[in-house]
């Protein structure tokens, strides 16, 4: 049936005669429909992702378009007098992730469907969310953020299992949301729930009672975890994610006659850094229960389960002390013990134990010693992880470790955010690309063609228009589309470095005000939401939102220099702001990053990357070539250097270098004071000069440099065009399609299954 009837049919009345919201509700219904005629009959064996985390995004344009019918909705739309586009601003988008782990997870999902591979996501429904962030007073705030409404992509199934914790059993309940593929089948993100969570029990902000586990189980994504009760709660989410995940799995295993013994041969468990871990204990457990020797167990489920790092971050790797593990879920201790002691008994290196001396859990230990494969998710970080962080492990299992360069879907990140740019390439280069990315070189044929840069040029000017306009509905500020955009939009951490780009905003500031203008204005944009209780990252937001006050209400400044903190930063966002960036900000710490993908994504979309040797960074360097990337900055090994050395002094840069010296010192001028919040601004200078830890100033004067010969080059509007078409070009090797074609060449090893 076509779409116009489709929606007639469902709408009960003309579409001219109905209302956006009802439009919405009747797409929604029919692509559900569409979708579930996709489903296809399971393979044998089938890929589990367990993650905390799925940053989905709204959904009704992306399964238009991985159901082929994006562009037929539009137009009859549009000819019955509707916009699409405005339809698509109805739904709300689920905020079911942090950052780049939660999207990577959903950006595997679209690739597993489109590559025909049979495979479901595990998680939780967060009813609320991860907290949507204010702006009070140049401040971040927390509110709730609901997402769930009566009508949505969200379906209630009959699937419910009791799940155990010290002193009481609850049961949960599965939701579930179809995942379309590019043109080919549909799998499933199951999402467990308890259906006594009461969200009356918010108070102000985001503070809820953390104990009445019944009734905040699921209310929120990762509660704040600076103190006791919210760590508990940490577990108590986690293992109620693994423990249904585990029940689910064995159960469609053995309707399609697993015997548990051969349980590798029906399942592959791919564990999403360590917040599923649980599940391996928990998997030896139900298997136990069933009749397996625990020897056995221990056996199938290493042959089951393949984990993947996403950080070296010390702070980030979770421990848990076995007495909360007690408090929680007393159930698996006796199991942890037994893979500890055969750990103990076998490699007697305390560096390697899964319990330590302090009785602390290293929940990392557990994947690498009881699961078949251990990924990092660039090439670099794979490199450190097997040279320096899990050098002992390495050690011991050299055949587990693997890279898995990340990568991002180009449905989403191309199709649907950029369809100008997506149309280009079409008629120069053939519709190939939308399922075989690497065919987006062919591009490279067209590098000297005038009228093709032109074109380029052109997109990049109309997307940097809409996203003005947007930003003037939306955050009432005026941007200048003529400017230079300049974009550090990921979540806000220190290693991540948005201090240094703030810094060089004053730099930039202060020589405005001596007389030294820019050849070209200049707009830095960032986003980014600051985990509620890390103080450092939220003076960070603070001094941004200060000098964002400061910069734009100086007339003498504003027109070369504006500073633009978005709200509430998230996927809907970032498909406004990344087809509209001409300079991609990706300026970690060396060897901190693991990968990225903002950086991947606007490299696709024709920005370029500014940015140091970290993460995929070096690989989109190895791709462009010198000549279309500005790096700067110490190397990794140069940073880990340091840190072995212990001899890096902040202070020592910010007394040799005048510029430096001014930029930091204006964090607490009186200009900033006026404005901004003392203790704030203080903690913020203090933090810079005595500890630095992730070495800001150590790179501020290469990252300045960099920069000034980044937009130095921009002026030159050809020569430039042909940089974004070499990225473009070059972009292919980031699709998720390649990444999840070498997870299951490598790792998994399924059939496909697509039509
Ligand atoms: C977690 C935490 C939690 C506690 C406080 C500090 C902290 C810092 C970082 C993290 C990151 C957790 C894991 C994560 O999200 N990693 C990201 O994974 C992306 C997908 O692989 C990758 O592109 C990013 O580089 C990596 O940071």
């Amino acid at each position: 049936m076509k779409m116009e009837e489709m929606l007639r049919e469902k709408l009960g009345k003309e579409i001219a005669q109905s209302g956006d919201e009802e439009i919405y509700v009747a797409l929604l219904e029919i692509v559900q429909g569409l979708a579930k005629e996709k489903e296809m009959k399971e393979t044998k064996k089938k890929v589990y992702y367990i993650s905390a985390e799925f940053l989905i995004g709204k959904l009704l344009s992306n399964n238009l378009i991985n159901l082929g019918l994006y562009e037929e909705t539009r137009k009859v739309l549009a000819e019955n007098g509707k916009e699409l586009s405005r339809i698509e601003e109805i739904e709300p988008e689920p905020s079911l992730g942090n950052g780049g782990l939660g999207r990577l997870a959903a950006c595997f999902l679209d690739s597993m469907a489109t590559l025909g591979l049979c495979g479901a996501g595990i998680g939780l429904n967060y009813h609320l969310g991860l907290f949507r962030q204010k702006f009070e007073e140049h401040l971040q705030k927390e509110e709730p953020n609901p997402w769930i409404e009566p009508e949505s992509w969200l379906v209630r199934t009959d699937v419910s299992y009791p799940v155990s914790f010290r002193g009481m059993t609850l049961k949960s309940r599965m939701y579930e949301i179809e995942v379309t593929g590019y043109r080919n089948r549909t799998n499933k993100l199951h999402l467990f729930d308890v259906e006594t969570v009461d969200e009356e029990i918010v108070e102000e902000g985001i503070t809820f009672d953390k104990e009445e586990i019944r009734k905040n189980l699921t209310l929120f994504l990762y509660p704040d975890d600076s103190d006791e009760n919210g760590r508990l709660l940490r577990i108590y989410q986690q293992y109620f994610m693994v423990s249904n995940a585990a029940q689910l799995i064995l159960d469609e295993c053995v309707a399609k006659g697993c015997t548990l013994y051969d349980l590798p041969d029906y399942a592959v468990i791919q564990i999403n850094d360590t917040h599923p871990t649980m599940v391996i204990p928990e998997l030896i457990r139900l298997l136990t229960e069933r009749g397996l020797e625990m020897d056995e167990a221990i056996d199938v489920v290493s042959k089951t389960c393949a984990y993947t790092n996403h950080t070296i971050l010390a702070e980030a790797l979770e421990k848990w002390p076995v007495s909360y593990l007690k408090k929680v879920v007393p159930q698996l201790m006796p199991i942890i013990e037994i893979l500890d002691d055969k750990v103990r008994r076998k490699y007697e290196d305390e560096r390697v134990a899964i319990i330590d001396r302090n009785d602390v859990v290293h929940m990392a230990h557990i994947d690498i010693h009881y699961g078949f494969s251990v990924n990092g998710v660039a090439s670099l970080h794979t490199e450190i992880l097997k040279e320096n962080e899990l050098n002992h492990f390495y050690k011991i299992y050299p055949e587990k470790f693997n890279n898995k360069t990340n990568g991002i879907t180009f449905r989403r990140w191309l199709l649907h955010c950029n369809p100008k740019l997506a149309a280009l390439l079409d008629n120069v280069i053939g519709k190939g690309y939308r399922t075989d990315a690497s065919e987006l070189e062919k591009l490279l044929d067209y590098a000297d063609n005038e009228k093709v840069l032109e074109q380029i040029l052109e997109i990049k000017k109309e997307n940097k228009r809409a996203l003005c306009t947007y930003l003037k509905e939306t955050e009432q500020i005026d941007v200048d589309p003529d400017s230079i955009f300049d974009i550090q939009i990921k979540r806000l951490h220190e290693y991540k470095r948005q201090q240094m780009n703030a810094l060089y905003v004053i730099g930039k500031y202060l020589d405005i005000k001596a007389g030294k203008i820019p050849k070209t204005p200049i707009t830095v944009l960032f986003g980014a939401k600051a985990a509620p209780a890390y103080v450092i990252a939220k003076d960070i937001i603070h001094l941004i939102l200060c000098l964002q006050e400061i910069v734009n209400n100086d007339p003498e400044v504003s027109p070369y220099l504006k500073v633009v903190m978005i709200e509430n930063y998230n996927v809907t966002k970032a498909e406004k702001l990344i087809p509209a960036c001409d300079i991609s900000e990706q300026i970690s710490l060396a060897s901190k990053e693991a990968s990225g993908t903002g950086n991947m994504k606007f490299m696709l979309n024709g920005a370029v990357t500014l940015g140091t040797e970290d993460g995929a960074n070096v690989e989109i360097h190895e791709l462009v070539g010198d000549e279309n990337i500005y790096v700067f900055g110490a190397s990794s090994d140069e940073v880990i250097a340091h840190y072995e050395n212990a001899d890096y002094k902040s202070k020592e840069f910010y007394e040799a270098d005048e510029r430096i010296k001014a930029a930091v010192d204006f964090i607490t001028s009186e200009k900033m004071l006026a404005v901004g919040q003392e203790e704030n601004l203080k903690r913020l200078q203090a933090e810079l000069l005595n500890k630095d830890w992730f070495m800001t100033l150590l790179d501020l004067k290469a990252y300045t440099k960099a920069k000034e010969e980044a937009f130095a080059d921009w002026t030159d509007q050809k020569a430039w065009a042909k940089k974004m078409l070499i990225n473009i070009a070059k972009a292919g090797y980031f699709s998720s399609d390649r990444t999840i074609e070498e997870y299951n060449r490598d790792i998994w090893h399924l059939e496909k299954s697509g039509i």
